[in-house]
């Protein structure tokens, strides 16, 4: 039996030699350029940044650690993150002893209550968990350790003492956050029978087994998307300034709280309902199409829709409607995501910007949660960023054991590419 940490130790020496040596033999080799298109459109396609977590393929998804995510979609939160960080799932008693690991550092201390209950009434849910977070932050093992004069070598295991700490944490402030902002009554404590999604379920106050199984498969299905998407590309730019995790994961979520990223979801929810109540219940799929062309028309996006790497239909949002087929297939939320799936695509299409036309996995998952109760959707990114916790911190805790240095690609300015594009033509 071994500890998450001695198991990602035993790893390190190796992984830092195949690092030295490609780095050695191969250093000036070049591996990608970047036309003056991808420096003014978001970096998008340009490959300057190494993530062994996970990655995203065009068609297929995301591959976690070499294996396609419709292949985990039945591990639970543990086995997810234990995979991430070690690079391979976990033996039974490794992830008891994890389980028992994060459950023992679970329990919120009492100024982090204090202070959300004594924000607005319509603060934002994310607001209020990025809160949480940052108050937190004068818990930071990594933070201490460095100003003790911790050596480089040893970064990596002070981020993932502050990663376990916080991701243990993170079911507890997340359902207060809930039950705090939408009024549900006192905070319901975790249960030692229950793992640590369940416990999430738990203490929202949804105690259904269907959902529990929802929960798990929500937190495994979010849990990391490479290293690119703006969440973890923040989040891996401010620990790479030794900034510890507790603000590196405030700043990754402060992304995934934009409406392009992770706020899409709730976006999404507002898509579907606002359909339903123009046509009184599930739309036709001419009822639907009406309402999308109404919608870009307007200007604006469709929310679920498209993506910056995916080019086919995102096997999350599959997994998503496998489990409303299974479980609730008339319930009319859900067959409202049915009939978008059928129609959208062929609509933007038509439309023909959106370089992808297929769902992703925002697209059908708000009406999941909508069918157990949880029907507030601005607080739905709050779930999402309870997953992608896992991702960010073994992304983060991967950096400092590779000893990565300080994030600074090279900025320069319209004027400079002007005159460079202008003298290779002439040349
Ligand atoms: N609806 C309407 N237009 C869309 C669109 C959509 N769903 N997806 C892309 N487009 C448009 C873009 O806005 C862009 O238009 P402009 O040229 O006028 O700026 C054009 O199509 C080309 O964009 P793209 O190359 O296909 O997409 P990007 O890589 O620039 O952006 C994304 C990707 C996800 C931001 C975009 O598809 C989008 O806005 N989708 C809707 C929001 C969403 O679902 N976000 C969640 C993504 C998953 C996640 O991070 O959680």
């Amino acid at each position: 039996m071994s500890t998450i940490k001695e198991a990602l130790a035993r790893r390190i020496p190796e992984r830092r030699q195949e690092i030295a040596d490609l780095v050695a033999r191969h250093g000036d080799a070049v591996i990608s350029e970047v036309t003056v298109k991808q420096a003014f459109g978001g970096m998008r396609g340009v490959k300057g940044l190494v993530c062994d977590t996970s990655l995203v393929d065009p068609i297929k998804g995301l591959i976690i650690r070499g294996i396609p995510i419709a292949e985990l979609a039945d591990k639970t939160a543990e086995e997810i993150f234990y995979l991430l960080v070690v690079g391979e799932l976990p033996d039974q008693a490794a992830l008891k002893t994890l389980k028992q690991n994060l459950f023992a550092r679970s329990e919120v201390p009492d100024y982090v209550w204090k202070v959300l209950r004594d924000m607005p009434s319509s603060a934002h849910p994310m607001d209020m968990l990025i809160t949480a977070i940052t108050i937190l932050e004068d818990e930071s093992v990594f933070r201490r350790r460095y100003d003790e004069g911790m050596k480089k070598e040893d970064y990596w295991e002070a981020a993932l003492e502050d990663s376990l700490n916080l991701l243990a944490k993170l079911p507890a402030l997340a359902a207060g956050v809930y039950r705090i902002r939408y009024k549900k009554g006192d905070l319901i404590l975790p249960d030692p029978g229950l793992d640590w999604s369940e416990n999430y379920a738990h203490m929202l106050g949804i105690d259904a087994p269907d959902f529990y199984e929802l929960m798990r498969l929500y937190m495994v299905l979010h849990s990391d998307h490479e290293g690119g998407n703006v969440s973890a590309f923040a989040a891996h730019v401010v620990a790479s300034a030794l900034s510890d995790p507790y603000y590196s994961l405030a700043a990754g979520l402060s992304g995934l709280a934009g409406p392009l990223h992770g706020l899409a979801n709730q976006e999404c929810l507002k898509f579907v309902l606002g359909v339903m109540d123009r046509f009184g219940g599930a739309p036709t799929p001419e009822q639907m199409e009406t309402y999308t062309w109404e919608i870009l028309n307007s200007g604006r996006v469709v929310p679920g829709y498209g993506h910056a790497v995916l080019r086919a239909t995102d096997p999350r949002f599959t997994a998503f409607h496998a489990f409303g087929k299974e479980h609730f297939p008339n319930d009319s939320v859900f067959k409202t995501v049915d009939v978008g799936f059928e129609v959208i695509p062929k609509v933007l299409q038509e439309h023909g910007k959106a370089a992808n036309p297929w769902p992703n996995v925002d697209a059908g998952s708000g009406a999941l949660l909508y069918h157990y109760g949880l029907e507030e959707m601005r607080y739905y990114t709050v779930l999402f960023s309870v997953s992608r916790a896992m991702g960010i911190f073994a992304q983060l805790v991967t950096s400092r054991a590779m000893m990565e240095p300080i994030t600074r690609p090279k900025s320069v300015s319209t004027g400079w590419i002007g005159s460079k594009v202008e003298a290779a033509v002439g040349a």
